[in-house]
């Protein structure tokens, strides 16, 4: 496949970490970037390390994940300029007024960051939506912005809510007649691990279960992954989003207190459910996702496994499970795979295939 030129919507840890795993993968060439105040461009290719070196210092505590449910109540910025103050986060605290992009030799500052990459998205065959869905229309609402503009390419997203599938389905025909392959769910769980079940359930001509268990070890990752750590508290017992997005930093830090550094999740509404529903697997009231996260400690608490139980067609009833291993991380395991299905994307979109994708319809690249 020829070279895939990709922009970044978002530099918090999963658009950074999406950089710098893609320098390390052939065939990808970052073209742009922004966060909330600023854009990055450069067709002939960004030095993606002078940007991570001048992120990655400037840019504080705060949601900065691609997640549809952490952060905040809408700005009226956010209203105004249809979402470019919602690019690192929107109204929470967060990495806010620091300098983010443009502190990077190769940022300007804007204040419509999404419409600036708009503007150039002409040659850019893929963008990664790595931005926090502020309500859970909002990344819906930023590919429409991209289809309204005629953009003809792959848009990709790491979004987690079973809800959201749904609202990219409502505006397929839209995507279409664009020209959109929309990836959406292209992370880790939904994603990779999806796309796991998937495979898994091959063996089977009526799967029963499927059961998604993650472990993550985040302590020298926390501080890049606050807006993932929100986006969990919304699935704990007694909470919702609504609550997480409204917790302050010290409430979170508290409620980690109160669980040791330990948080232990179930029945998360993760789009796994639908996205294998929609591939004609199962049922998504057949799968399951939980996990436990230990923000204090890199080790995973537990492996990281998904559990295919189905009866084949003759007759057994049997069990497969794919496993991660202990030693890769969530960022090797979240953006790799976001990588894969990007290129995936790309080469749908080049024969044609617009559209709605999930990670169970697609086979990434590598
Ligand atoms: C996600 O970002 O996909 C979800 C997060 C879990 C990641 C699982 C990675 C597993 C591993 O590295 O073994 C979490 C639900 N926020």
């Amino acid at each position: 496949m020829d070279d895939i030129r990709f922009a970044v919507l978002g530099t918090g840890g999963i658009g950074r970490r999406t950089l710098e795993v893609s320098q390390h993968k052939d065939g990808l060439t970052a073209v742009a970037a922004c966060d909330r105040n600023g854009v990055a461009v450069d067709h002939d290719g960004l030095d993606v390390g002078e940007l991570l070196e001048a992120t990655e210092g400037n840019i504080a505590s705060g949601p900065d994940e691609a997640s549809d449910s952490t952060p905040a109540t809408p700005t009226d910025d956010y209203a105004s300029d249809g979402g470019a103050a919602a690019v690192e986060g929107g109204g929470v605290k967060q990495h806010g007024d620091e300098a983010g992009i443009v502190a990077s030799s190769q940022g300007e500052p804007t204040e419509t960051p999404i419409d600036d990459i708009i503007a150039e998205s002409d040659t850019i065959d893929a963008v990664l939506l790595a931005l926090p869905n502020l309500e859970h229309d909002f990344i819906p609402r930023v590919a429409e912005r991209f289809a309204e503009a005629d953009y003809e390419g792959v848009l990709i997203d790491v979004l987690k809510r079973s809800r959201v599938i749904g609202m990219l389905d409502d505006r397929e025909d839209l995507l279409k007649e664009s020209g959109i392959t929309f990836v959406c769910g292209a992370g880790a769980t939904p994603g990779f691990l999806t796309g796991a079940a998937a495979l898994a359930a091959q063996s089977f001509v009526e799967v029963e279960e499927v059961e998604i268990w993650w472990g993550v070890g985040l302590k020298s990752g926390y501080e890049d992954n606050r807006g993932t750590v929100r986006e969990d508290i919304a699935h704990l017992d007694g909470y919702d989003i609504e609550q997480a997005r409204e917790m302050s930093e010290e409430e979170i830090e508290a409620l980690i207190d109160d669980h040791d550094g330990v948080l232990e999740f179930h029945d998360m509404e993760h789009a796994d459910d639908v996205l294998l529903e929609r591939a004609g697997i199962c049922d998504a009231e057949d799968v399951h996702v939980g996990g436990v996260l230990d923000v204090r400690s890199d080790e995973k608490p537990t492996t990281t496994t998904v559990s295919v139980t189905g009866t084949t067609f003759d007759g057994e009833t049997g069990t497969n499970t794919f496993e991660l291993d202990d030693a890769t991380s969530m960022e090797a395991n979240v953006n790799g795979p976001a990588l894969g299905y990007l290129k995936a994307g790309v080469r749908n979109n080049r024969a044609g295939h617009y559209g709605v994708f999930g990670p169970a319809d697609l086979m990434p690249g590598f």
